[in-house]
């Protein structure tokens, strides 16, 4: 039984369908591709798959509800239908969000918070799980100048009022995870304090979620393009997880889940 909330990390895998999608190009663009590339992922052990149709890297343009919506859609709907994996939805949208659920998306992933007018209140109506995630600005501009006076406690303060928010309105804690969001509208230095502090998150008493896959961070410190940050991605993985995260956003799902399958039966020792 797939259970998100489980206390062994669990891997989603990235399935990205925007066309501008900065890391696959849009290759998956095509629903018989999404469904083979899901499959795969799911085979390596991944037990979340992560569907978005807005891009959210730095720098890009918001897309239309109408655009999200078809991009997104047919996909979950296919996935759903045929594999044994919990559908996160990643997006900010209200609309999208209602129209997920009803396809059989498990999860809602939005980097924007539930900061949308009426977001909380469709979550609520989805009774799905739900990752608030920390940025500072919005991906068109967050990288330009990002400022803190302490980048965790900052990040830590924004995911407790937001939890908070979502309290104040009927969505438990019991449904919330938390990520502090990665590159969003931070520099290499905010990210490194961030991932040595990451276990201050436990405090905040809901499930932590990372993304570092392929990130920007990676880039800078080894000076690697895009395409080779597979064995990075996965060190960071696992000092996440060493650091309490739970859940681990990857575009490589089989060395992630590799890598935690040793950490795990060293834990167990
Ligand atoms: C994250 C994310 C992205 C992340 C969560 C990328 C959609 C940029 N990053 N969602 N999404 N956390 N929850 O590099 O770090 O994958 S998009």
């Amino acid at each position: 039984m797939l259970n998100l909330f489980s206390n062994i990390p669990q891997v989603m895998g990235i399935l990205n369908v925007t066309p501008d999608s900065f890391s696959d190009g849009g290759r998956y663009v095509h629903l018989d591709q999404a469904l083979f590339q899901a499959e795969k992922m799911q085979q390596e052990g991944a037990t979340v798959i992560d569907i978005g149709g807005e891009s959210t890297r730095p720098g890009a343009e918001p897309v239309s509800l109408q655009q999200e919506l078809d991009r997104v859609l047919p996909i979950i709907e296919k996935i759903s239908s045929r594999l044994n994996v919990i559908i996160s939805v990643d997006t900010s949208k209200p609309q999208v969000m209602l129209a997920a659920a009803d396809l059989g998306a498990g999860l809602i992933n939005d980097v924007n918070a539930l900061q949308a007018d009426q977001a909380i209140a469709a979550v609520i109506k989805t009774d799905l799980p739900v990752v608030l995630m920390h940025k500072q600005g919005s991906p068109k501009t967050m990288q330009q100048a990002p400022h803190y006076e302490s980048v965790i406690t900052e990040v830590m303060e924004f995911l407790q009022a937001r939890i908070a928010a979502c309290e104040s309105q009927g969505l438990t804690r019991e449904k919330i995870i938390i990520d502090p969001g990665f590159g969003f509208g931070k520099t290499l230095t905010h990210n490194f304090q961030l991932l040595k502090s990451l276990s201050l998150l436990e405090s905040l008493n809901c499930p932590v979620l990372v993304g570092l896959s392929r990130k920007s961070m990676i880039g800078a410190l080894l000076d690697l393009p895009m395409e080779q940050r597979m064995n990075a991605s996965v060190a960071l993985a696992l000092m996440a997880v060493e650091r309490g995260a739970k859940i681990v956003r990857v575009h490589d799902v089989k060395p992630t889940v590799e890598a935690l399958k040793l950490w795990r039966a060293v834990a167990a020792h």
